[in-house]
């Protein structure tokens, strides 16, 4: 799996010697706080990624630092181009409480000020994590360090309660190798035992029960790595004994290449689970043509799936970055826009409009996806002036997910109707790209407002998780 990202601790830091505390406050006092803004005429191409990225119901943010917000184009860049941010260090352990009992919000308070005033959404990030964790910490008892951590939980949540989309409740707890589902040992695993991710999401909704709470972790982006379904199982162990849950962050540190071909898939079958997916910490090593393309292929992933609610990425320049010689994010060191950027703007300007992240309200599948093999497509007899073809994605045992082809015949297609009927008693969990119908095992899915024209010999694509048995039925396709 190493294939995917880099380990996010490993030796890439950047040594951030210039860093300065700004005076909190010195720019201004909290401001309105506004709608995502998405002042963009229907159909129009936004101009920037916030604006794009709204235009689908989503955001797209950018992990800052404090110590450059004395740098005016960074400020400007971060405002101009993002609705959302992530301090980078701020709310971590070491900089919130770095004795204990001794709380400081100076640095993240100037984020968090800044941001409200634009309107932005704000992620918090992180609460218990082995890694910025002061020393005084590893050295408690085990009934000392458990009250330790619900007090950080309780004072840090505290601090910004109602102010945050989201946090980052526990951060990088499962282990790189090892069976599936093996945790890393940490202070946390030794002395409060695996439960502590449980007992650190209670604390956590109890504290601000307006915030998302994400378990966050790197090198989860491929559907079927070890790591990735002990992540999964433990939602879906979370989701069925009511341990609250309502997200999970993939970070996303990638290079050029690296991009797991079921990325999409991982997304929509975390989602499935009945929790919102967020890209966290999105940088790829690269540059040009490559760079732009693995971009493109993250941000279309995530406007596929509906409960992919946004997208941040770790930094706003190249200068600034923690793997800066990879040259990982949008802007160079100049706040010049690279091809990145636009393959990244054009990517949600085409997405489709994410009109109901509903959650998911089916079961989840009992045990861990695993790839579908043989996925083996079933088309439609021509029955009007189009044609469908199903195909199965992804399955695992209790659940699959599909993809349906809709294509024109000879003449441009205005508005279709997919059908099919179930054979053992599936039922869709969450469909994307159509509005469906079910009376029993038979189905109708018809075509959204934005996807229902499609030129002759042309196609475009719905797609659904479900429970049961993967199928692939016979699907007519008909059009006005
Ligand atoms: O390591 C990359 C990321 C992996 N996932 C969790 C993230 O929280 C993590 O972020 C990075 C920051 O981008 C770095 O800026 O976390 C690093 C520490 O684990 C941060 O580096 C530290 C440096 O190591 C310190 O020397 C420095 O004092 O940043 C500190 C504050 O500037």
């Amino acid at each position: 799996m190493g294939e995917n990202s880099l380990p996010a601790d490993g030796g890439r830091r950047r040594l951030v010697g210039t860093r300065r505390l700004l005076v909190a406050g010195a720019l201004g006092v909290l401001g309105t706080v506004t709608a995502l803004s998405a002042s963009v005429p229907a159909g129009a191409a936004a101009g920037t990624l916030g604006a794009a990225a709204a235009q689908s119901g989503r955001y797209y943010g950018a992990a800052i630092a404090a110590g450059h917000m004395s740098d005016s184009a960074y400020v400007a860049t971060w405002d101009r181009e993002f609705n959302a941010v992530t301090p980078e260090n701020e709310m971590k352990w070491d900089a919130t409480e770095p004795s204990r009992g001794s709380f400081r919000f100076t640095s993240a308070d100037q984020i968090v000020s800044h941001a409200q005033s634009k309107g932005m959404k704000i992620r918090g990030h992180t609460l218990v994590w082995h890694n910025q964790l002061p020393s005084w910490v590893s050295g408690l008892s085990t009934s000392d360090l458990r009250s330790a951590m619900v007090n950080h939980i309780n004072t840090v949540m505290g601090h910004y309660k109602g102010k945050i989309y989201a946090w980052d409740v526990v951060n990088e707890a499962f282990a790189d190798g090892g069976a599936v589902g093996t945790l890393r040992s940490s202070v946390w695993t030794q002395k409060l035992g695996n439960g502590f991710i449980e007992e650190a999401f209670r604390a956590a909704r109890a504290a601000d029960p307006s915030a998302k709470l994400c378990y966050n972790d790197y090198n989860i982006d491929n559907a079927t790595a070890s790591k990735t379904l002990g992540v999964y199982n433990m939602i879906k162990d979370f989701k069925a004994r009511g341990v609250p849950i309502d997200c999970v962050g993939l970070q996303s540190h990638l290079s050029s290449g690296s991009v797991p071909s079921n990325y999409q898939q991982n997304i929509a079958q975390f989602a499935a689970l009945g929790v919102d997916v967020q890209i966290t910490e999105l940088d790829v090593g690269g540059s040009g043509s490559a760079q732009a393309d693995a971009y493109r292929r993250v941000t279309q992933a995530c406007t596929a799936v509906p409960r992919c609610t946004g997208i941040t990425v770790w930094g706003v320049t190249d200068k600034y970055s923690w793997r800066s010689g990879d040259t990982p994010l949008l802007f160079d060191g100049n706040y010049t826009k690279k091809q990145a950027y636009t393959a990244v703007l054009d990517a949600l300007n085409a997405a489709t409009p994410n009109t109901s992240p509903s959650p998911n309200t089916s079961p989840s599948p009992n045990t861990s996806p695993s790839p579908n093999t043989s996925p083996s497509p079933t088309r439609s007899p021509v029955t009007g002036a189009c044609s469908a073809a199903i195909e199965t994605t992804n399955s695992w045992p209790g659940g699959f997910q599909s993809t349906v082809t809709v294509r024109a015949g000879s003449a441009a297609v205005n508005g279709w109707t997919v059908k099919w009927t179930w054979p053992g008693g599936q039922s869709i969990s969450s469909l994307w790209n159509g509005t469906q119908s079910v009376s029993g095992s038979s189905v109708t899915v018809r075509n959204t407002d934005y996807n229902g024209s499609i030129a002759a010999g042309s196609s475009t694509t719905f797609g659904f998780t479900a429970n049961g048995t993967a199928a692939t039925p016979s699907v007519t396709c008909t059009s006005p």
